[in-house]
């Protein structure tokens, strides 16, 4: 998978070099480039924003440098077969799931654009939804400044499931949310720790109880948590184990 990212701070992505992803970089399997949007800026000073069109706080990012930038990324990768798909991280778009992290996982060139201040001309996304793809994706009901730890986090989601990225596929089959259900708890040895046991069902050896210990667990724990998340069948709100909230 080919990931650009648009940027006025590369250095956040200086994390992608580390662990599982680092790794995967590496050995091909996700290739990530990070542009510096200043360099697409063309005066001396390398200004990207401007104050806002009918006033108001704040800054706005101009259209030209990311115009720049992103022609320059798309006709890179135009006549390769893969069809780009932009992502522009805002508060405002659809929220990122698992199940978009798994849809996501199957493009072959995502492109990051990170805005910054109260956030880029919406010229730019319209110029570009017009061309080809484009979604706005949110990552939470809360507000970050911009939208680099929202990309360094659904790359991260999404590049770990490209296979060969993570080491054993199984661990992705197990996880929170990959059923629709949380996580169920996790023990290693020492069997007691501060005279607190690992449940002894987990030391049975009975395979088929220890299955069903940690279904069990999974079930009550997103009731516990996150009720809205629990399937219709098992006495939840949810349309179905893997319908949308
Ligand atoms: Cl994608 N961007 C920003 N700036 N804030 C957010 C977000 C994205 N998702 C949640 N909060």
């Amino acid at each position: 998978m080919k990931i650009d990212v648009v940027t006025i701070f590369p250095g956040y992505f200086d994390a992608l070099e580390l662990s599982l992803l680092g790794k995967a970089k590496t050995r091909g399997l996700i290739d990530v480039q990070v542009h510096d949007l200043r360099d697409s800026a063309r005066d001396k000073h390398r200004t990207v924003d401007d104050t806002p069109s009918g006033g108001g706080a704040g800054m706005v990012m101009k259209p030209e440098p990311w115009g720049a930038a992103l022609d320059g990324i798309l006709s890179a990768a135009d006549g390769s077969d893969h069809d780009p798909l932009i992502i522009f991280p805002s508060p405002a778009g659809d929220v990122f799931t698992q199940r978009m992290a798994r849809e996501l996982a199957t493009e072959s060139h995502l492109v990051f654009g990170c805005g910054r201040y109260e956030g880029i001309d919406q010229r730019v996304f319209d110029e570009y939804a017009e061309r080809g793809r484009v979604r706005l994706v949110s990552i939470g009901d809360y507000v970050l400044n911009g939208g680099e730890v929202a990309s360094i986090a659904m790359i991260e989601a999404i590049a770990r499931l490209i296979p060969g990225v993570v080491g054993n596929p199984e661990s992705l089959v197990e996880e929170s949310h990959e059923d629709g259900l949380l996580e169920y708890p996790s023990y290693t040895k020492p069997a007691e720790w501060r005279d607190r046991a690992v449940p002894p069902v987990l030391l049975s050896g009975n395979h088929a109880a220890i299955e069903s210990w940690r279904r069990e667990q999974s079930i009550e724990r997103t009731r516990r948590v996150r009720p809205e998340l629990l399937p219709a069948e098992l006495g939840g709100e949810r349309r179905g184990r893997h319908a949308a909230p």
